[in-house]
């Protein structure tokens, strides 16, 4: 055959015998192949020193994927309280108590007065999450997002975590689908990916024994795709887990995704050390962060899109991450107060062309999205 008619091999030659000589090669083939990888290969990727390998795998999954396209879209965050029952060791946003000095409960007006603020801005998405407030009715958070969908019909409302969820269907004698039905019908659109944490039971009982335990996250996550709800999946990491346990973590999320195909996005977080319980544990290196998305995006096959959530991550890991497997930056973030009050350097909000001249140099093509990927303007 004329060697111009040959197809052009997915990884150069150079880097395939790089993979070979780094003991890769049967991995490389795989991923190659489109074929899924196992625990053991997880635990490899993990282990290597050759960890641009496992981006250069990555990104070949990322371009399959996606090409060059990276994601943003123009949001606002609502934290409407930051009283919260639970204790999660790793929490800097929580204060227990009403009262408590710092703590804060928004009423209907101050919430609307987020939105209203930018009446003349565009945005497209609203991400609500909230403390487990044990002195607010349900009413509450209906009423928010009735006011809110009044407010702005067009706005996609996204909230409520299954640890959420989890704590108003005990609180308030509930099922959980009776939660999801009466949040869904005054106006909640999907589900974002928080309260994950690490499924393992050893870390959860360590870090946050009281909230809802991996199988409940899983379940409720179930629930609202069964339902049609599109939901994210988040993982935190770089805390007192094991590597073995991310990888946990993220199987669970891929078997629950073959038999729902409800996930949008996985969102690994960076712990943050500051203002928390675990303020004496080491950050994760930018090299492991990296190397966590790279691992994720190729054992997560299943999953559309890999976020890099840039107010914990800082923006210029964020932005390295396009070349290890990430294909979304989220958006704009107006008002992020969880990873602030851990201890996060990022600014309050990114503008739009903050985002786009971010992926720009990054060799990426920006697109904006809708919460549900939908392409909203290309630029
Ligand atoms: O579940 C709390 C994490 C999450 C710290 O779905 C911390 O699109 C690091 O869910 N250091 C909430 N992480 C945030 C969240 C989220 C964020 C962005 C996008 C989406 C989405 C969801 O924040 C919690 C917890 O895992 N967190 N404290 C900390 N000190």
């Amino acid at each position: 055959m004329n060697a111009s008619l040959q197809p052009r091999p997915v990884l150069s030659s150079v880097t395939r015998r790089a993979l070979d000589a780094a003991g890769l090669g049967d991995i490389a083939d795989k991923v190659v192949a489109r074929e899924r990888l196992t625990l053991e290969d997880g635990q490899r990727l993990f282990a290597t020193p050759h960890v641009q390998l496992v981006g250069v795998l990555a990104n070949l999954v990322r371009e399959r994927h996606h090409g060059d396209l990276t994601y943003y879209n123009r949001n606002q965050h609502i934290n409407a309280t930051n009283v919260c029952e639970a204790t999660c060791m790793f929490c800097s946003f929580s204060r227990l108590e009403t009262g408590d000095p710092r703590a804060y409960t928004m009423s209907m007006e101050q919430a609307l007065s987020r939105i209203r603020a930018l009446r003349d801005t565009f945005i497209t998405e609203v991400h609500i999450v909230n403390g487990l407030n044990p002195d607010l009715p349900f009413r509450y958070y209906t009423d928010l997002l009735t006011a809110l969908k009044q407010e702005r019909p067009d706005l996609h409302i996204k909230g409520f975590t299954a640890v959420e969820i989890h704590y108003y269907a005990g609180k308030f004698g509930m099922t959980y689908e009776q939660v999801l039905d009466a949040l869904c019908e005054a106006g909640l659109d999907s589900m974002p990916g928080g309260g994950a944490e690490i499924f393992a039971d050893r870390v959860r009982k360590k870090i946050c024994h009281d909230k809802v335990d991996g199988p409940g996250w899983l379940k409720i996550h179930e629930i609202a795709h069964a339902r049609g709800m599109r939901t994210n999946a988040t993982m935190l990491f770089g805390m007192i887990e094991t590597t073995d346990e991310r990888l946990d973590h993220m199987l669970q999320l891929r078997d629950l995704q073959d038999v729902t195909g409800g996930f949008q996005t996985f969102i690994p977080l960076k712990f943050h050390n500051e203002h928390n319980r675990l303020n004496g544990l080491y950050e994760a290196t930018a090299v492991e962060v990296l190397r966590t998305f790279a691992v994720a995006r190729l054992m997560l096959d299943n999953f559309p899109h890999i976020k890099a959530y840039w107010p914990m991550l800082g923006v210029q890991v964020a932005q390295s991450s396009l070349a290890w497997g990430v294909d979304d930056l989220d958006g704009t973030v107006r008002e992020e107060r969880i990873y602030h009050m851990a201890g996060a350097k990022t600014p309050q909000a990114l503008s739009r062309d903050d985002l786009v001249a971010l992926i720009r140099a990054a060799g990426r093509t920006p697109v904006e999205r809708d919460t549900l990927y939908h392409v909203a303007a290309e630029v």
